[in-house]
């Protein structure tokens, strides 16, 4: 109970923050984008990660409150980040299985896009494969309408969950990040490179984008290009940053 109290008066005190992770294009090895991780940068001066509160804030609802700060700081940062442009910077929110259980996500994430002056292609929204279980008719309906407002769909940690195939052609996915426990040893266990050589070809085949995450070496990097894997995350490129650096990165 002490730490609801807490994340109540870090979201009124504003507390929290983003860190931006640069997603990198492989075959160039640009940046075109970034994952928006939550950070809580505490009164004692401790920076916080989320998997110290967001288990707390779903618990008790404040992921509502805290999931629209997220959403609203990102979309600013899309709309920073993209002026004056020729292609898209990509921005992705992270989105719990709970906020989906709140009727209002979907017009809170289109009033915040417009209050923001956001483009939908410069943000993406990650979920992840428990949130396609609950499979009722309602988050169904809400994933549609959030990709036919123009937001790309992403499957956080995939191959991690408890996968049920079948919902890649039942809900409006276009991305499948892959989850970084494959991408660890994809050089040096076979039976993992076959595994996310799979996935991607999955991907494409079903006209899919997909991320590879947590890449650490440029052997990996190298082993996933030649896959066709075409983008990635992960310590080899940067690992999440303060927004400053990582507007000094992306240059
Ligand atoms: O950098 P790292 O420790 O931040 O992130 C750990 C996990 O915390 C991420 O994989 C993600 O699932 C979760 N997370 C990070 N930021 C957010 C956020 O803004 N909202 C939600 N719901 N989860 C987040
Ligand atoms: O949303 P998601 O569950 O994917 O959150 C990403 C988490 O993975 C964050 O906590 C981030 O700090 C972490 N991470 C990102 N890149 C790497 C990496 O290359 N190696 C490892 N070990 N962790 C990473
Ligand atoms: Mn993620
Ligand atoms: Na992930």
């Amino acid at each position: 109970r002490e730490v609801e109290t807490n994340l109540r008066f870090a979201l009124k005190k504003e507390e929290f923050l983003l860190h931006y992770q640069p997603l990198v294009d492989l075959a160039t090895r640009e940046i075109i984008g970034a994952e928006a991780l939550l950070r809580w940068q505490h009164e004692s001066g401790k920076l916080i990660m989320p998997d110290k509160f967001i288990g707390i804030a779903e618990e008790t609802g404040l992921i509502i409150p805290i999931g629209e700060w997220v959403m609203r700081s990102a979309c600013q940062v899309a709309v920073a980040l993209n002026r004056g442009r020729p292609r898209p910077v990509t921005v992705a929110v992270n989105l719990s299985t709970r906020q989906f259980l709140h009727n209002d996500l979907v017009s809170s994430i289109q009033a915040i896009l417009a209050e923001t002056g956001c483009h939908t292609d410069w943000i993406k929204l990650e979920i992840t494969e428990s949130l396609l279980l609950e499979n009722t008719d309602n988050i169904q309906r809400m994933l549609q309408s959030l990709s036919a407002m123009g937001l790309c769909i992403s499957i956080d940690d995939f191959g991690t969950g408890y996968s049920a195939l079948s919902y890649l052609h039942r809900f409006p996915v276009r991305e499948l990040k892959i989850d970084r426990s494959f991408t660890s040893d994809i050089t040096d266990n076979a039976e993992r490179a076959l595994i996310v050589q799979a996935i991607v070809s999955l991907a494409r085949n079903l006209n899919k984008n997909v991320v590879a995450e947590g890449v650490e070496t440029l052997e990996q990097a190298d082993y996933l290009h030649k896959m066709g894997c075409p983008q990635a995350q992960g310590y080899l490129f940067s690992k999440p940053l303060p927004l400053e650096q990582f507007l000094a990165l992306l240059g």
